[in-house]
């Protein structure tokens, strides 16, 4: 077993394999079992296990692994912008790119190494990035899973000394659902929100827990930093806290959208549901030197 990540705790383990096209993945496990996969391809975290090994993430069983696509499920890193709008791909390049792992990584503060299996990625734009999007950024992620099964994603953005540039983030967060008609989510309740489904036009949530009943496509604006979603039927919660992430991104493509698109099944939308924390409304600007840090906390409480 290759020891290439950070895991203070010497039972906590980081092995790097390969996927069957030869690029590396990384598997974090915590002393009790559970477990995350991340792979270079995007700095994509792939699967999120529970110490008992259930899944937590929803993957398409049509996703397609080969670059430059990005893999249907998991957590896509969506950067430099959310959407597509210009010359840039849709949500951006950085889900496309072969990262590298960070041997030397600038610190971060103790409790986000201490007990914790982790991983260091970084992505740096190439000649070919700078003629897309030139401006030269170092882009630090940390995937770490603690001794407690949460999974902990910081990434940290800097401009290396170019000229100041913007760009909008967000985790694009596919969680696993027993069924979407037994899903709410609480802390969205009387934000505003923009409706991709209504030319992102302007609304106010009412007063109660989000449930579904159709195709959902929204960017929920200014939220707080604590997200719930609800899974009666699996009596589980996902508890997602973030920090540096106003802005919520709520996605399911029901069925006629699914049907469209080529790398989920038809009725893949039932066990899906996208809760992304990102920062859209206001695009993240940086001047020459200065760094942004946007960081998620994913847990699984079980709830009655
Ligand atoms: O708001 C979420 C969203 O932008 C949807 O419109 C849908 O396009 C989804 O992201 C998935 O995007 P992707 O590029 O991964 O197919």
């Amino acid at each position: 077993m290759k020891h290439t990540g950070g895991a203070s705790d010497q039972r906590a383990a980081v092995e790097v394999t390969k996927d069957k096209n030869g690029i590396d993945q990384v598997v974090l496990r915590n002393p009790h079992g559970a477990s995350a996969r991340v792979s270079l391809h995007g700095g994509q975290v792939l699967s999120w296990r529970t110490e008992r090994g259930e899944e937590l993430l929803f993957t398409s069983s049509k996703a397609i692994f080969k670059p430059p696509a990005a893999v249907r499920g998991g957590i896509p890193i969506c950067f430099p912008q959310f959407g597509n709008r210009g010359t840039l791909e849709q949500h951006g390049f950085a889900r496309n790119k072969i990262w590298v792992i960070d041997e030397n990584p600038p610190p971060l503060n103790r409790n986000d190494s201490n007990g914790k299996a982790y991983i260091d990625l970084l992505l740096k734009p190439s000649e070919e990035d700078l003629k897309i999007w030139p401006h030269s950024f170092e882009f630090r992620l940390r995937v770490s899973l603690a001794a407690d099964g949460n999974l902990t994603m910081i990434s940290r953005i800097r401009n290396i000394n170019g000229k100041q540039f913007s760009f909008s983030f967000a985790y694009h967060t596919y969680f696993s659902i027993s069924d979407i008609s037994e899903v709410r989510i609480e802390g969205l309740e009387t934000l505003d929100y923009l409706d991709n489904l209504c030319h992102k036009e302007r609304f106010t949530e009412q007063g109660d827990a989000l449930t579904f009943e159709s195709e959902v496509d929204r960017f929920y604006l200014s939220s707080s930093d604590v997200i719930a979603v609800f899974d009666h039927e699996k009596k589980r919660t996902f508890v997602i806290q973030k920090e540096g992430l106003p802005d919520v991104v709520v996605w399911n493509p029901w069925e006629k959208k699914s049907k469209a698109m080529v790398d989920i099944g038809d009725e893949e939308y039932k066990h899906m549901l996208c809760v992304d924390g990102a920062a859209i409304e206001k695009p993240i600007t940086l001047r020459p030197g200065e760094e942004w840090t946007g960081r998620v906390e994913l847990s699984v409480v079980l709830s009655s």
